[in-house]
């Protein structure tokens, strides 16, 4: 039979990779990288067609049967889903108002612009996305000091302080790159409390901090940087404003109590801050997205790491940071950003309420055009500031969010759910009615490549079963629901031809072939601008005194200064370890791969990553059932025993159903400022509780005790049938089906390994 070969995305995260893709029969046969992109895949793009026929594919629009989460559905057709979703939708906003809906999307980001606006058009500001959780609160920590996001300019500089940095794992096409730099001379501090492949290979000094320290030790190289000299006082005396006091509090945090709060030895720090010292003059500071702001006291920590760009005058500077327009794939923040805010903005109500967790969280709603959806549940089960009762969900994942069944027990308060989902989930089973959204395989989309160039993707095959793209949903819904919006209701590429009004290319034009297209016009970054023109910020400096944040010192105790604090959750007796949930595994994506065998096959179960002091004092060995305490909580995993953890810390990694980490953690230890959740600062105990072949009888007196726990609870958490309670077949979502297509197309599923990834 021939083949026919396609260019195409993958769709799986924002980085949009081109790929080539076979097609066989109709059926996609391979995915490879493109000759477009940069010539690999990630492990989760190599596995995409794996992903793309996960058994569980939601195949029709489905209405609830059964109660929430027990998840017996029947079929329905599109119309008849429609139907069903526009006169519940219209009844809670007769009753409650447009604001009584929250418009979501989890990771997914393509389609965010078309949601935004049809929130807006349907009458409310509450629009929301899982970005409450990823990369805002780095963006906000950017803003409220220089006004901009930064980036590290590493190809010019002497040294990169990378603080929480592991592209190997969370940015594959960016890991290599520093392999060249360090052979032209490139330094590299590493600030990880990880034995990261990125750190192993790179780092000249690596030092490991408890995680949530980082600030204490920001703080310290500052104090140091200002004894030496080596600080920019001309930069300082022009562009930077709240140095004086900065100094002051800065000047308190010697290498001994910043090795006292850290962890790491103050000698290590020492050479640390030498190395930065000689090369004041040319440093690059790097911050992971998430690894500094996932804690209580992430948004200020991240500030403090960011500071000693500003202060050694490596801002707006070659070989320093350099601003960027954030550019990923259209997201609402992404290019051509301008046209995305205007295209958002068209049909912004006037008059709305205040978008959810604007008193909680009054810095986040004044700098994020979106609501911070960690006071959704809060505000569902209270209905205060005012109720809300309808959620239209996109790729909605309860398990994003931190707290033991909290989000799950908002779903269950709620007049109705819609979920429009790839696959059958563990929170769409609460939905009353699921759409079923097809992949990018399946789809076009207008694609905004990192840098630039824009791209109209096509389809490679026709939806599976009976699935639609996001974005004609999205347009649907826009009918059924009766916003005036002629732009939404004629469709997806109506909404296309409108955001590349302007811009200065057709629809046409892309559609001629797969290729990028630079955006005519549109120049690079001129390095110095920002310096030239003016911050934008309240006094037009960069703000190491923030004056933005000082607006809330008063009613919310917010402190101008990136002053450090302790995370509330430090290790003590009874929980001596620090855990940290989240990082990246290569082969996984939050939720979505731990179901596809090939990419499973590479860290086959739950396992906690332990230091071997650490495991050695429990008695713990390799693949052993240990239990994973907190005070809010307990999970059952294998042990896996290796250097990668550093002593006193442990590492779990979140999206499994049947080991839910963030469901042991506290659902209210929110920053903030920012209001992001403590996902990699909590205190924990990990004991053995039997041999590897004891791990389902573990699970099994896990999911019995806390069945029991669940009884005996307040009526909240009584209504919550948490996943994590699941049926044991779902604890191996290994589909028979798909190892036999891996096995018909001759690929092998990898050799299952002893769990450790790469280290
Ligand atoms: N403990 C802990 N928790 C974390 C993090 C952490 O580091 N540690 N990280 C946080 C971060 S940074 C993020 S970004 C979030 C991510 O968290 P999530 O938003 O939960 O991310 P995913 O699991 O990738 O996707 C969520 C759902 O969207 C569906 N989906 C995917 N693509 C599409 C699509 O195109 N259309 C539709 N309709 N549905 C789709 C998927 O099937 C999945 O069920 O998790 C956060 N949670
Ligand atoms: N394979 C894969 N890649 C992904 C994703 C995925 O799910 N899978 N998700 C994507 C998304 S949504 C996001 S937001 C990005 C996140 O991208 P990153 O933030 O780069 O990724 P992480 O691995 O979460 O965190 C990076 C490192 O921070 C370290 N870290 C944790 N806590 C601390 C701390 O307190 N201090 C310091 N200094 N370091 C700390 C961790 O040990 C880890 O090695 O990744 C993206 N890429
Ligand atoms: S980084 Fe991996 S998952 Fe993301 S788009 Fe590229 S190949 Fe796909
Ligand atoms: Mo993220």
């Amino acid at each position: 039979m021939p083949e026919e070969v396609f260019e195409t995305v993958c769709g799986v995260c924002h980085f949009g990779c081109p790929v080539r893709v076979t097609v066989r029969d109709g059926e996609v046969a391979r995915v490879e990288p493109s000759r477009l992109g940069s010539g690999y895949l990630c492990a989760k793009g190599l596995a995409g067609r794996a992903y793309l026929y996960r058994e569980d594919r939601v195949k029709t629009p489905l209405r609830r049967l059964g109660k929430r989460g027990e998840g017996r559905f029947e079929p329905v057709t599109w119309a008849e889903a429609y139907r069903e979703i526009a006169a519940k939708i219209l009844e809670v906003k007769a009753m409650y108002g447009a604001d009584g809906v929250a418009f979501f999307t989890g990771y997914s980001k393509w389609y965010r612009p078309l949601l935004h606006r049809l929130a807006h058009s349907f009458g409310t500001l509450n629009y929301g996305t899982e970005s409450s959780s990823c990369h805002t609160a780095s963006v906000m920590a950017n803003l409220v000091s220089g006004g901009v996001y930064v980036r590290p300019d590493t190809e010019n500089a002497e040294l990169l302080l990378s603080w929480g940095e592991n592209p190997f794992y969370s940015t594959n096409y960016a890991g290599d790159r520093i392999g060249r730099l360090k052979e032209k001379g490139l330094l590299v501090i590493s600030v990880d409390p990880r034995l990261t492949p990125w750190a192993k290979r790179y780092a000249d000094i690596h030092l490991r901090p408890r995680p949530g320290t980082d600030g204490a030790l920001a703080h310290c190289f500052a104090n140091r940087l200002i004894e030496a000299g080596a600080v920019d006082k001309e930069f300082i005396e022009k562009y930077v404003h709240g140095y004086r006091r900065y100094a002051e509090y800065a000047r308190g945090f010697t290498p001994e109590r910043a090795a006292g709060v850290t962890g790491i030895p103050a000698a290590e720090i020492e050479r640390a801050a030498r190395l930065l010292t000689e090369h004041s003059g040319s440093l690059a500071v790097g911050i992971s997205q998430a690894g500094l702001t996932h804690h209580v006291n992430g948004f200020q920590n991240y500030r403090a790491a960011a500071a000693l760009a500003a202060i050694t005058g490596n801002y707006d500077r070659e070989g320093g940071v350099i601003p960027v327009e954030y550019s990923g794939r259209l997201a609402d923040r992404n290019f051509p950003r301008l046209r995305v805010d205007e295209f958002i903005a068209e049909t912004r109500p006037d008059k709305a309420r205040p978008k959810i967790g604007s008193e909680r969280f009054p810095l986040w709603a004044e700098l994020v055009d979106e609501f911070q959806a960690m006071d959704l549940p809060r505000q569902v089960l209270t209905a205060a500031p005012y109720p809300l009762r309808a959620l239209v969900g996109f790729g909605v994942n309860a398990r994003m969010f931190p707290g033991d069944g909290k989000f799950f027990a908002a779903l269950e308060a709620l007049d109705f759910f819609l979920d429009t989902e790839i696959f059958m989930t563990d929170t769409a089973r609460y939905a009353d009615i699921i759409l079923p959204a097809c992949t990018s395989y399946e789809r076009s989309e207008l694609v905004g490549v990192m840098g630039g160039p824009i791209r109209y993707s096509s389809p490679v095959i026709a939806p599976l079963y009976d699935s639609r793209s996001d974005a004609d949903i999205i347009c649907q819904l826009a009918a059924a629901l009766e916003v005036e919006d002629a732009v939404l209701r004629a469709g997806y590429d109506a909404c296309a031809r409108q955001l590349l009004s302007k811009v200065g290319l057709t629809l046409e034009d892309l559609r001629l072939d797969s290729s990028p297209r630079r955006v005519p016009g549109k120049e690079p970054y001129i390095v110095g601008s920002t310096l030239r023109n003016g911050f934008a910020t309240p006094t037009g400096k960069y703000e190491l005194y923030s004056e933005t944040v000082a607006q809330y010192a008063g009613s919310h105790g917010l402190d101008p200064l990136p002053t450090y604090v302790e995370p509330p959750e430090s290790p003590d007796g009874e929980y001596p370890l620090t855990l940290t949930v989240g990082g990246r595994l290569p082969n996984a994506f939050h939720s979505r791969f731990h179901q596809v065998v090939w990419a499973r096959s590479l860290r086959p179960n739950p396992a906690l990553d332990i230091n071997p002091a650490d495991a050695g004092e429990r008695g713990i060995e390799q693949d052993d059932a240990i239990a994973v305490a907190t005070p809010w909580g307990e999970i059952t995993v294998r042990a896996n025993v290796t250097l990668l953890a550093p002593a006193g810390g442990v590492f779990f990694y979140q999206g499994y159903s049947e080991a839910d980490g963030n469901g042991i953690l506290d659902a209210d230890g929110l920053d903030p400022y920012s209001g992001f959740p403590a996902f990699r600062s909590a205190k924990c105990q990990v004991r053995k509780v039997g041999q590897v072949r004891e791990v389902e009888r573990a699970r099994k007196r896990e999911r019995v005790r806390r069945a029991e726990r669940s009884k005996e609870a307040a009526p909240v958490r009584e209504a919550v049938p948490v996943g994590k309670a699941a049926p044991a077949r779902e604890a191996a979502p290994v589909g028979k089906a798909e190892r036999s297509k891996e096995a018909a197309s001759g690929r092998e599923a990898v050799p299952v390994g002893k769990g450790e990834v790469a280290v």
